[in-house]
């Protein structure tokens, strides 16, 4: 590999689109909401999932005033489907009306009918329903994670769902590039739902009074879904939080739930905390998976919060894009605190540059910067490409300052700081410990 250092801005941008071309690097996607191709009943694919996605629908129901959300969820879902091409893709001739794929809803649409060989400027949808009707899913599966050059997929698994759970306790196989991220929102948010689930599905004995025994039964149920057999490898607890979660209060039981149960059971199996605070869930219940809406934390009681819990990973992803600043500042203070990549609203690529900028300007390599957060296969495809994008500017950029200051820059560190920004043994504390104890010989303390 080329040590020889790269001076013009332009030599910087071509080492770092020619290291995301590499067919050899592949990333990990550490936060979807994917299932391996087996557990066909959970698994989301095609473009009349695409078309119905919130992404797209909202968008369609914000411009096409003339459908009442009633009457469009009485249509079938590929009339949805077909609605949505229509209004955003087909081009009507005759009309002077002209909405574009511009959105990252839509434009992903597009990215992923051409990355497919499917044309996004069809008049309908029948090509592409024939091409994803004639698919195999496994060997489909392996097409987007190519298409993606992504080589590891972690999901988001939910024990309190019916669903999910059936899958779980099958022998169904995993696909080898799946891992798991244990889901406790229900446990936290929802105790009373969480424990009664608990009590009728794996007849453990907890009580919403919150005793000793259930805070002990509680704790043992987590770290056997951390620790057992029905999920492959766990990489961390992903909890979300409304705006107004109590981090203060010591007897309100989400929050004891929280530090008794959950984090006890991190720190004992050494897995980390995902945090994703300021959804504020169902606010408009007639627009579906796409009415929740984005609140503001309190961000100082967080911080004091995390700051009791030095003795666990956090990984921070709030949804209100002001709160990423404020989580940057935590994490110059509180060392095992990180802002993990974005989601939802803040997934699109403008946003993507300043935050990404920003992160990096002020802590440099402590935050993990993108996670598709993709529930339909297709998404992990565009939301992947159109990051690299924007990586290749954010990164040209950013190493080009640093060779303008002096230091050497090559393709070799290029490389090196592309894969540690994204080294899959930094979300959990343990594995990375030992990665960095093994290239860095000054001594530490064990
Ligand atoms: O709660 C979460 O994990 C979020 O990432 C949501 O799933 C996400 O915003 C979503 O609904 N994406 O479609
Ligand atoms: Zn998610």
């Amino acid at each position: 590999m080329s040590q020889i250092p790269l001076r013009s801005s332009q030599e910087i941008r071509d080492t770092v689109q020619l290291i995301l071309d590499d067919s050899d690097f592949r990333f990990w996607d550490i936060h979807t909401h994917l299932f391996p191709p087996q557990a066909s009943q959970l698994v989301r694919y095609g473009i009349d999932e695409l078309l119905n996605y919130h992404y797209a629908y909202r968008q369609v129901l914000g411009f096409r005033r003339d459908l009442a959300p009633a009457e469009y969820w009485k249509l079938d879902k590929q009339t949805r489907a077909d609605i949505c091409w229509e209004t955003y893709f087909a081009k009507p001739e005759s009309s002077t009306i002209g909405a574009l794929p511009v959105s990252e809803g839509f434009r992903a649409i597009s990215t992923i009918l051409s990355g497919l060989g499917l044309d996004p400027n069809a008049k309908d949808l029948r090509e592409a329903r024939n091409f994803f009707a004639s698919v195999d899913p496994l060997e489909y599966h392996d097409r987007i994670l190519d298409l993606a050059g992504i080589s590891n997929v972690v999901g988001t698994n939910n024990p309190f769902d019916e669903t999910e759970l059936q899958f779980y306790q099958s022998d169904v196989p995993w696909h080898e590039s799946f891992s798991a991220a244990l889901r406790l929102d229900d446990l936290v948010l929802n105790p009373k739902f969480a424990f009664e689930f608990m009590q009728t599905h794996f007849q453990i004995d907890v009580s919403p009074t919150l005793s000793e025994s259930t805070i002990r039964n509680a704790r043992e149920f987590c770290v056997q879904w951390l620790t057992g057999d029905n999920l492959p490898k766990v990489h961390y607890v992903g909890i979300s939080f409304p705006p107004d979660f109590p981090w203060q209060s010591k007897t309100d039981p989400r929050l004891m739930i929280l530090e008794q149960v959950v984090i006890p059971s991190c720190v004992e199996t050494g897995i980390s905390l995902f945090l994703m605070p300021e959804p504020v869930r169902g606010l408009e219940p007639a627009m579906q998976n796409a009415g929740d809406y984005v609140g503001k934390m309190n961000s100082v009681e967080f911080g004091r919060f995390a700051q009791r819990h030095g003795d666990v990973d956090i990984w921070v992803s709030p949804l209100n894009f002001s709160s990423q600043y404020e989580m940057s500042a935590l994490t110059c203070v509180l060392p095992h605190v990180s802002p993990w990549s974005t989601w939802w609203y803040n997934h699109q690529p403008g946003l993507t540059q300043q935050l990404s900028n920003m992160r990096i300007e002020m802590h440099g390599e402590n935050s993990w910067l993108f996670n598709s957060d993709a529930r339909v296969l297709e998404h992990l495809f565009s939301k992947w490409q159109h990051f690299k994008q924007e990586f290749v500017e954010i990164s040209a950029k950013q190493m080009s300052r640093v060779a303008d200051s002096g230091y050497k820059i090559d393709e070799q560190s290029i490389r090196n700081w592309i894969k540690t920004l994204f080294d899959p043994r930094r979300i959990n504390r343990t594995q990375w410990d030992e990665a960095l104890r093994e290239t860095f010989k000054m001594p530490l303390n064990n």
